[in-house]
């Protein structure tokens, strides 16, 4: 089976690494670049970070001047590019969307998408049917749309020559398992965060959100050294709230950003894909607009009223999370979501039972007296409730 990665529709710094990487550590036989308004200075800048040795493994689905200049394998057919250039005798290849298309296919191979509902769009579903699709089916079908790693197989049985991924080749995974409990930093008697975050890691919490309102940037980023280390050491996931810029100096896992915050778009551009980014939200629109955006996940809430966090939104209660978990799932959005605000143990099983993903805790763990086992408690109740 070959497999295809086709990058993010926007640069950001360190794609040609990842490209390189991918070729050469990822498993993928070719990388499709798939750029949308770049001009040809930019996709030849991110070119240069590529060692040229691999451009015959590269198509590029704009700019196909630059193709032939610099001697890229291949040119990908679409739209706003619907015809061979004059005098090129490189690969060629297309984008098909449904089975009737596949006996036209006189290019070196095509897409044949969505055949899942898709990662990267939101609310694109697939219509094509895995059991029917394969008498139709030759060596030069590549499937997309929706494919991850575990679904290859599948495909192959299918019939598929290959297939080809976007979002599942570049973007971080959410470890399901740890999402299921998040904790959100708040400081103690002490007035700093890490004392919690020591004892939710001990007693199972493999999630952790450094977030520590009024904190100076100096005391944040020494406090997120320590959450680091400690997350590191539990193999917990790492994500700061708010600040961006402190996400590749402490290499943490992510970033959480909220309403007032930078605009996840902006970050995700500035992060690149293999960076979580989670976004607050208490709407379903507000849903919508993230997924669209790029995040990885979804902090809805307020589920009650908290003192823990300033400026509430409004309170959703179990009624708003069965309507907005109820409306991603007509949609086609299977981001996952973690319940917020103001949830205590008697919370956790109604909530789970909304759909949701995962509960996020900063109050009743911290006024536990003994934190480290009240998480060991949540834990258990989480489990029994999935
Ligand atoms: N966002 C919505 S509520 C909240 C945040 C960060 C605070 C959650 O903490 P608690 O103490 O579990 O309500
Ligand atoms: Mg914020």
């Amino acid at each position: 089976m070959r497999l295809i990665a086709i990058t993010e529709p926007y640069f950001y710094p360190g794609e040609g690494a990842d490209i390189v990487r991918a070729l050469t550590e990822g498993g993928f036989d070719r990388v499709h670049i798939r750029k949308p308004g770049a001009t040809d200075a930019e996709i030849g800048r991110l070119l240069d970070d590529i060692d040229p040795s691999l451009y015959g493994r590269l198509s590029l689905h704009d700019c196909f001047g630059v193709a032939a200049l610099r001697g890229i394998g291949g040119i990908h057919l679409n739209s706003r590019n619907p015809g061979t250039p004059a005098g090129w005798t490189g690969i060629v290849s297309r984008s098909i969307h449904s089975p009737e298309e596949i006996a036209g296919v006189s290019e070196d191979y095509a897409f044949l998408s969505p055949v899942f509902d898709s990662i990267s769009k939101p609310g694109y579903r697939s219509r094509i049917d895995l059991a029917s699709v394969g008498p139709l089916l030759n060596d030069r079908i590549y499937a997309l749309g929706g494919v991850t790693r575990d679904r290859l197989y599948a495909l192959e049985a299918a019939g598929f020559a290959g297939a080809a991924m976007l979002g599942a080749a570049w973007r971080a995974t959410v470890d399901r398992k740890a999402f299921r409990l998040q904790f959100i930093s708040h400081p103690g008697a002490d007035g700093s965060v890490t004392g919690g975050v020591r004892r939710v890691l001990d007693g199972g919490c493999r999630w952790v959100q450094l977030r520590h309102k009024d904190a100076s940037i100096d005391t944040l980023r020494d406090e997120g050294r320590v959450c680091r280390d400690l997350c590191s050491r539990y193999g917990a996931t790492f994500i700061i709230d708010d600040h961006v810029e402190l996400v590749r100096e402490l290499h943490a896992d992510g970033v959480h950003l909220g309403k007032n915050d930078m605009p996840v778009a902006e970050a995700r551009r500035l992060l690149g894909p293999s960076v979580i980014i989670g976004a607050t939200a208490n709407t379903f629109d507000d849903i919508v607009r993230a997924v669209a955006e790029g995040a990885d996940y979804i902090g809805l809430g307020p589920y009650r009223f908290t003192s823990t966090k300033a400026n509430l939104s409004p309170i959703l209660g179990l009624e708003g999370y069965d309507r907005i978990v109820g409306c991603c799932r007509s949609a086609g959005i299977s981001v996952p979501i973690v319940a917020i605000g103001g949830i205590d143990d008697d919370d956790i099983g109604p909530v789970l039972r909304t759909g949701v993903s995962g509960i996020a805790i900063s109050s009743s763990i911290l006024r536990a007296p003994v934190p480290a086992e009240k998480t060991r408690q949540i834990l258990e109740l989480i489990d029994k409730n999935t």
